[in-house]
């Protein structure tokens, strides 16, 4: 006997920082619980405002389209058990944050995501670098952390990396612009950072507004860059070239587990790495984040300090976290399947 339920969730939130979007402070989503044969598997959908082009309404009659044909469906056959790697969940008419949820959920009650999880990410330095110091210095191998620029001038952006980076001499970092920048300015910054920090920058995240006009930042500077917004532009080809060092992946503005997997297959076999990254998740979907990245992309930190700038933790708890956690019995279910 199949049976599933969907629930809503909504917790308050401040992302300010890294969304560049005040108005938005709350993040809502939905959590698909799936139930088979004993056991049980979770998924979360939730798309995120300003990124994903489906909304929550479109995503939520998605996920019950879904999960209707879920439970009425014939029992597993051998095949209808691979459906998470099978990709059976992606296609035109399946919203991306849809897609990675389900896929998530079917994935967890084949027992197909792996459960060992070493809670890893890169830090995020959001407000004030100095708070970085101590989290740094706890960081077991290499030392790395994230930071949002283009938000500033580009003389205070450069500033601050150059004084980073010379506080912490075996500090690396990545740098993320989301496109902020004009050719112009992104040279600006360059000529203003410390010859000898630069190759101390793993990589900057699209420096400037088109991909073209980053790929030649990196050619002209020396500093590598990764694709992150241009990877989900329609007509977008992964291919090796000079300066691309990383391809970050969002799942839930991606899709599937099954193809996230072929794309983080398709970056390692074109020589970048493959950088797992939140897209805001509660704590549920940061923990399947962090469980998928330390499965396929072990020895790559994902990017997935964004816990802190919500209200609540959802369900599953991220070690170490003080907030407080919002178990599922207090969701309200939108639907129930069986
Ligand atoms: O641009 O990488 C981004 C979060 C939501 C939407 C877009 C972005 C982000 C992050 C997540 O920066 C944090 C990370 O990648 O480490
Ligand atoms: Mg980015």
């Amino acid at each position: 006997m199949r049976s599933a339920t969907l629930y809503g969730y909504s917790v308050p939130m401040d992302a300010g920082v890294v969304l560049r979007n005040p108005l938005l402070n709350s993040r809502d989503g939905l959590v698909a619980v799936l139930q088979h044969n004993g056991r049980i598997g979770m998924g979360e959908i939730a798309p995120l405002p300003g990124f994903s082009l489906e909304t929550l309404a479109e995503a939520k009659a998605a996920s019950c389209g879904m999960l209707d044909a879920w439970v009425t469906r014939e029992p597993v056959d051998r095949a209808a058990n691979q459906a998470p790697l099978m990709g059976l969940t992606d296609g035109n008419a399946t919203p991306p944050s849809v897609a990675f949820g389900i896929s998530c959920a079917l994935a967890e009650l084949a027992g197909q995501l792996p459960e060992m999880n070493t809670w890893l990410t890169v830090p995020l330095c959001t407000r004030d670098p100095d708070m970085l110091l101590p989290i740094l210095l706890g960081q077991p191998g290499k030392k790395q952390a994230k930071m949002k620029v283009g938000m500033h001038d580009v003389i205070h952006d450069s500033q601050v990396v150059n004084r980073l980076l010379a506080a912490v001499p075996d500090l690396y970092l990545r740098l993320d612009a989301n496109r902020r920048w004009t050719p112009d300015k992104a040279a600006y910054f360059a000529q203003h950072l410390d010859p000898s920090v630069i190759r101390r920058i793993d990589f900057i995240e699209e420096p400037c507004v088109t991909p073209d006009q980053s790929l030649a930042f990196a050619q002209n500077t020396g500093i590598p860059i990764a694709w992150d917004e241009s990877a989900r532009e329609p007509g977008f080809q992964l291919v090796a070239q000079p300066g691309v060092a990383a391809l970050v992946i969002k799942p839930s503005l991606t899709g599937s587990l099954c193809l996230c997997r072929s794309l983080i297959l398709q970056a390692q076999r074109a020589g970048l790495s493959a950088v797992i990254s939140s897209a805001i998740e509660s704590s549920l979907g940061l923990s399947q984040l962090s469980r998928l990245a330390g499965w396929l992309t072990p020895r790559v930190l994902p990017g997935l300090d964004t816990l802190s700038l919500m209200g609540s933790q959802l369900i599953r708890p991220w070690p170490g976290s003080r907030l407080p956690l919002i178990t599922l019995d207090q969701l309200a279910p939108i639907a129930t399947f069986s």
